[in-house]
This record gives structure tokens, sequence and C-alpha cells, in this order.
């Protein structure tokens, strides 16, 4: 049995026999840091892979709290403290139904690499709760982030642990988190960064992973000759990453076509009104549906209608495709739609979008593919820069920010350039990423010891 069989057979022995999101991401990295493997025989022996399969710490809790009318409501509560071999444990918080320990552990696991990969000292975790932001009113949202954090606060620490945004928590979020943080511990202890500005946020956060996606894409890019400019582009989601997303294709000169939410999709060939979906998105917090209603040209698809479960916004002919959602939203029907339609380069704006079968659809056709824990580490890369300022009591102004991360964004490409090199693997940055990501985090396991 070689060690990929025995990984997997042990993952799945220690673990939910369900918990399928983080099989899959557990068995993307044993497959491809096979060369290393070979290569470096240290990692076999200090059991490396033994030890990285196992979250070091995984908390579930309980939180109770009051709705507008005065009833009593309880959701789950879950951190996943990963690894910390690199640095403290760094990663967001998701508040959304689908929330279980599975998937906070798949994305707990990839934020091990990503996190890595970024060449920062920061380990791996993620947490979140099944709340359902939708629906609720404002006093709702504070009340449940107030509760969330009291159940939770004596786990974190500006350097145990430190929480940032995800699906359905972002600055307002944040905010209130770190303020409940506040008043239970009498500190100012940057415990969660994604906060608001007038908290010590940093300039550029919010837009941090959607630039930087784009800005790793262009990097990419120029070194096959190749640009962004005038180019049509398809994007799925219409949330933080994905309209930052759209925001930075166009001061590329591209042409951003789609967006989508969870109960449909968009098509505007003449491209995304942004200040519109801006409104839409962020201000009023509504249905996509209202982009069609006041953009008369645009077309708006139902989920109920998409062609095999497979998101509409892959149907549109298109140079560069951005997934910015969520999990396995990206199928082999959309996959084969894309690759029909001659797709260049696919970009993972989410954490691990695209279904295995997709990849390997998109890897026979010799698709450009940049994976999600490159692709979109801007957003925990400027995380760091918001502790940093936070904890020397200084701030980086917006384009010291911007600057750091085109320059942060430019280094990991070329590092997995290098890695895939030095491997021989052409331009499999899959294995390349998670080659140097977990090179680094085994580097630093062996140098500390057992
Ligand atoms: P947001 O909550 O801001 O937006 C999420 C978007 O995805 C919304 O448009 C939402 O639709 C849609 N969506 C969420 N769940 C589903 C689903 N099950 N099916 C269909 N659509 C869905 O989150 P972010 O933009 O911050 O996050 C998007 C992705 O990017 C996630 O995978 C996240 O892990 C990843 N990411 C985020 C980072 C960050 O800094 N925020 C950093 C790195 C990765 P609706 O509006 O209807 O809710
Ligand atoms: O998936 C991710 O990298 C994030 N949600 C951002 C994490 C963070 O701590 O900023």
């Amino acid at each position: 049995m070689d060690y990929i069989e025995q990984a997997m057979k042990l993952a799945i022995s220690t673990n939910c026999q369900d918990d399928r999101n983080f099989f899959q991401a557990l068995k993307e990295v044993l497959i491809s840091i096979k060369p290393l493997m070979e290569q470096h025989p240290k990692y076999l022996n200090h059991r490396i892979i033994q030890r990285i399969i196992y979250p070091n710490r995984e908390i579930r809790f309980k939180i109770e709290w009051l709705n507008d009318n005065n009833q009593t409501q309880v959701n789950n509560g879950y951190r996943i403290q990963f690894n910390n071999a690199l640095g403290p444990y760094k990663g967001g918080v998701r508040f959304h139904p689908s929330v279980n320990p599975d998937i906070l552990k798949f994305l707990a696991f990839e934020q091990i690499f990503k996190n890595a990969i970024t060449g920062l000292h920061i380990g791996g975790a993620k947490g979140g709760s099944d709340f359902d932001p939708k629906g609720k009113s404002e006093k709702e949202i504070m009340k449940f982030c107030q509760a969330f954090m009291t159940a939770f606060y004596n786990s974190v620490g500006s350097d145990i642990d430190i929480l940032g945004g995800d699906i359905g928590v972002g600055e307002r979020e944040v905010g209130y988190l770190f303020g409940q943080y506040k008043i239970l511990t009498n500190t100012y202890d940057s415990i969660i960064t994604s906060k608001p500005i007038s908290l010590g946020g940093s300039q550029g956060r919010a837009s941090a992973t959607g630039y930087g996606l784009i800005y790793f894409t262009q990097t990419l890019l120029e070194n096959q000759d190749e640009t962004l400019k005038g180019k049509i582009c398809t994007i799925s989601g219409s949330g933080n990453v994905a309209i930052h997303a759209i925001e930075k294709l166009y001061e590329m000169g591209a042409v951003p076509v789609t967006c989508s939410d969870s109960r449909g999709a968009i098509h505007d060939s003449n491209g995304i009104d942004l200040e519109l979906l801006k409104k839409i998105k962020f201000e009023r917090r509504a249905s996509l549906e209202y982009y069609a209603v006041e953009r008369k040209n645009a077309s708006y698809v139902k989920k109920e209608q998409y062609n095999n479960n497979s998101n509409y916004v892959w149907e549109i002919p298109c140079f560069a495709a951005f997934p910015c959602a969520t999990q396995n939203e990206l199928n082999a029907v959309a996959a084969q739609a894309l690759i029909n339609n001659d797709v260049q380069i696919l970009a993972e704006g989410a954490n691990m979008p695209t279904t295995p079968e997709a990849i390997d659809l998109f890897v026979q056709n010799n698709i450009i593919f940049a994976p999600a824990k490159a692709a979109n580490a801007g957003g925990v890369a400027v995380s760091v820069l918001e502790m940093s300022q936070n904890n020397s009591l200084n701030y980086f102004s917006a384009e010291e920010v911007d600057q750091k991360l085109r320059n942060i964004m430019s280094n990991i490409y070329k590092d997995i350039k290098t890695t895939c090199d030095e491997y021989d693997l052409g331009m499999d940055l899959i294995s390349g990423a998670n080659i140097l990501g977990f090179k680094r985090v085994a580097d630093a396991m062996i140098a500390q010891g057992v």
C-alpha cells in the first residue's frame, strides 16, 4: 500500500465517513506531493503525513441567542485549529446554513497550505456557524455575533488564533465580533481581521482577495505573453470576492459579463454594471433578479433552470473564468461547456470551487489552471498586514497595501513556477502550489521536533 492509500485509510477511519469535502481536499494534496515524497524520503521518515492530516484541535460550541421576538435560538459553532507549525492559527469564519465540521475541516486544511504559500508566518484554521444571516435584522446579526464570541473567546488570542472574514462574515459581523471580545477581555487585541477601518482595519482588506486574484492571473498571463485587456471574462458569485474581482477586471481593461448568487445567474453582454451590482448586493443585500429588472438587456436565469446542476454563467463563451462563490460549484458539465467555448484560463477565487472531475478535464485539455491556494491568497496576506499594523500601533496607506498585495501575488506566482521547474511539472500549478505549501509546513514541523 503506498502512502496515499495509507493516509486516506487513516483519515477515513479517524473522521466521520461523510467528510467528503475534507477527503477531497486531502486527496488532491497527497497525490500532488508525490514528486516531493520520492525525492525527499525524510518527510515519510518523520511521519509528516500521518501528523498533518489530524487537526491539532477541533472546538465545537453551542450558541444561544434571542431573536427579535424574544425567542431563544440555538446554533452550532466550530473552530478547527488545524496546524500552527508556521505561526499562530489564522483563518476566516463562515456563517452559512451549510456549515458543518466537514466543510470547516476542508477549509482549515486548505488554509494551512495557502498561508504557507504566502511566505508569511501563520498557521491554518477555519471556523463558523450554521447560522443563516439571510433575512435577519441588524439587531439579530449583532446579537448572534456577540453570542458567538461569548461562547468561544477564550480559545483565541492575537498570538494564538486570529479570526477573519469568509462567506456571510464581512466588516459588519467582524466589527460586532471584535466589540464583544473587547468587552469580555478588556483588551483591544488584534484577534480578528477584516475589521472596519474605524476599528483598525486595513485599507484594502475588503478588496484584497478579488484584486489579488486578478493580479495573480495577470502575472501568470504576462509570463505567457498574454493579457486580460479586451478579454471577455465570466465570474460566479456576487459577494466580496466576486465583486472586487469584477472591479479589478475593468481596471485591467477586461470585460466581465456574468455574476451569480445562491438563487440565479446574470449574463450582461455589455459588461456587468458594477455600481448597480454593488447597490443590490452590498447595500440592499437583495437577490440578483433585481439586477435584470433594472438592466433590461441583461438575462437572468434561476438556479432551478440550470442544465445538469451547472451554473448558467459557465455556458457563456469567455477567455477566462473565475469561480468566486463556493466549494464544488463548477462541475464536469460546466468544465466541458467552457472547454467547448475555448476558455484559456481558469482561476479560482472561491476555495475548492472546481470538482476533481472538472479539474481533470481542464488538465487534459491544457487549460491553464490557477488553484485557489495561490490565486485567492491575497485576502489572508492583507489580513497579516492588518495584524502587523495593529500590533505596531501603526498603519499602512491604501497605496502601500496595494503595492504590497501586487508584490505578494507576483512572488507567489514566481515561487510556484520555480517549484514547478524544480520538479519538472511544466504548468501544473496545482502540484506546484501543493508541493511549495507542504514543504514549508513540513520543514517547520521537523525543525520543531516531536
Ligand atoms: P460572500 O458571503 O461575500 O459572498 C458569497 C457569494 O457566493 C454570494 O454571492 C452568495 O450568494 C454565493 N454563495 C454562497 N454560497 C453559495 C451556494 N451554496 N450556492 C451558490 N451560491 C452561493 O463571501 P466571499 O465573497 O467572501 O467568499 C466567496 C468564496 O471566496 C468562498 O469560497 C470563500 O471561502 C472564498 N474566500 C474568501 C475570502 C475573503 O477574503 N472573503 C478569502 C479567500 C477565499 P448569496 O448572495 O445569495 O448569498
Ligand atoms: O479563505 C480565506 O483565505 C479567507 N477567508 C480569509 C482568511 C483571513 O483570515 O483573512
